[in-house]
């Protein structure tokens, strides 16, 4: 393996759950396939412009078929667990009513090769694929999208909950709600920070309808949620960077954080959004159904914030923060992945510390982490130097953590395969595995053999 410079072995617990992630949209393809209906992203990625090239997931990696050789990667790679999302237009097309048993019947196909091949699968139930039928009678601006997915939820748990112990109710609510309804770059494409909010209260409270419905079909069911979390900084001291800092803190991590972990909204970023909305749609006893506890918070780590106070510039008409528009993003001059995102492992570690000092004591895991680069194929080989180092640096990022006292049982490399990076289309590659689009063969990048020796050895070294 190449040299990072890095040269102490870090060595993990005995229990640390080593994994890789995807997500059924991302991966599958076959949308139309026994019964599926289309989501909002089968619509949103036709719309021109939406997606670059004009890509859509109608083919993917073809995941749907193939499934069979991607298990036998995952096992080549030694991986503990899988986590992978359930498409809910598989399993009810129109997002209600009685379950489509083909749709699941790919699940459990799924399910038993996991299972052949000893690797504990880790359910998501909301990757960001809703049914398009939702979104026409409003989407999660609208209150019943929360009640409709606790339905679907116990559907799937009643189906599977005999051989999934881990479940995650969403995936990233922030991106649902801000990219999708309030800067449009994701599915539905709406720009309606109004609607943004709303979607942000109904997500979560999704979370904590299916949190008490999967409970009440299985009490020791393993059940958390998944956040895309960033540590925030100012840009200096000055007392206008750290209330930007504050700002962009508030919407990006304490918004969810706190209705979750503590029953309670920030006061400070309802304050901040008061123009937009009042919180209206906050009904008595749905921070009770929110704030249920949580057995497991999976936090998806990708880079950090760094920000200073309005200087008078236009406001960032892309923005994804709702009254915080105005607030400055700077760099810290660090290098940047593929996606122009800087590298800053040092960032997971405070996020994680951030998480463990600020709430109560929940397990963590990481549930993403990982970096799009430029790769290409040489004489049949993908070798991704700083696709390792990436992994590298934010693992020992990981044992710092947990050797600080962070609960954190376990993490998931960003992604096993490439795939449709959403409104990038195919052009990012994330994957552990390099995927040919044209003739779907697999090539795994140095970076995997990496990864496996790390798991195999249970250390970095
Ligand atoms: C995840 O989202 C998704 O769960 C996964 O499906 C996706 O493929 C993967 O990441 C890679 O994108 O302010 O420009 O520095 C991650 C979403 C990424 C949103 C980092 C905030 C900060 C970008 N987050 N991003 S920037």
């Amino acid at each position: 393996r190449p040299d990072t410079g890095l040269e102490t072995a870090v060595r993990f617990p005995a229990d640390f759950l080593w994994g890789a992630a995807t997500a059924s949209y991302q991966i599958e393809g076959a949308v139309t396939a026994d019964g599926r209906s289309p989501s909002i992203w089968d619509v949103f990625s036709r719309q021109p412009g939406a997606v670059a090239n004009g890509d859509t997931g109608d083919e993917a990696c073809d995941h749907y078929h193939r499934y069979r050789e991607d298990v036998a990667i995952m096992s080549s790679l030694g991986l503990r667990s899988y986590r992978f999302s359930v498409a809910w237009p598989r399993v009810q097309p129109t997002g209600r009513g009685p379950a489509n048993q083909a749709g699941l019947d790919f699940y459990k196909r799924v399910l038993d090769e996991l299972q052949n091949a000893g690797i504990e699968p880790w359910v998501t139930l909301y990757h960001w694929d809703l049914p398009q039928a939702l979104e026409d009678a409003g989407g999660w601006p609208n209150r019943d999208t929360a009640e409709r997915f606790a339905e679907y939820a116990a559907i799937v748990h009643k189906e599977f909950g005999d051989r999934v112990r881990f479940w995650t109710t969403l995936n990233e609510p922030w991106v649902s709600a801000m990219l999708g309804y309030h800067n449009g770059v994701h599915a539905p494409g709406r720009r309606e920070p109004a609607a943004a909010l709303a979607s942000v209260h109904h997500l979560l409270l999704g979370h904590g309808l299916a949190t008490s419905a999967l409970r009440s079909q299985d009490p020791g069911a393993t059940v958390g949620i998944t956040l895309n979390l960033a540590a925030t900084s100012a840009a200096t001291d000055a007392p206008a960077d750290l209330d930007a800092a504050r700002r962009i803190d508030g919407l990006a991590n304490r918004l969810y954080l706190d209705p979750l972990l503590l029953g309670r909204y920030p006061d400070d970023v309802v304050a901040d959004v008061a123009a937009l909305s009042d919180f209206s749609f906050v009904e008595d006893g749905d921070l009770e159904t929110i704030s249920a506890p949580i057995d497991m918070l999976g936090i998806n780590y990708y880079t950090t914030n760094v920000v200073a106070a309005p200087d008078g510039s236009p406001p960032d008409p892309g923005s994804p923060h709702p009254a915080a528009e105005d607030v400055r993003h700077i760099g810290r001059g660090a290098p940047k992945t593929a996606m122009g995102w800087e590298i800053d492992p040092d960032g997971l570690y405070r996020t994680l510390k951030m998480v463990a000092d600020k709430y109560p004591a929940v397990p963590l895991y990481v549930t993403e982490n990982g970096a799009a680069f430029d790769d290409e194929v040489v004489d049949g080989v993908v070798d991704d130097p700083d696709r390792v180092a990436y992994f590298d640096s934010h693992l020992r990022a990981c044992h710092r953590a947990i050797a600080a006292g962070v609960p954190l049982r376990g993490y998931f490399a960003w992604s096993l395969l490439d795939n449709f990076e959403w409104a990038f289309g195919y052009d990012k590659r994330f994957g552990l595995v390099f995927v040919d689009y044209r003739t779907q063969r697999r090539i795994p990048k140095t970076s995997a053999r990496f990864y496996a020796d790390v798991i195999a050895r249970n250390e970095v070294w």
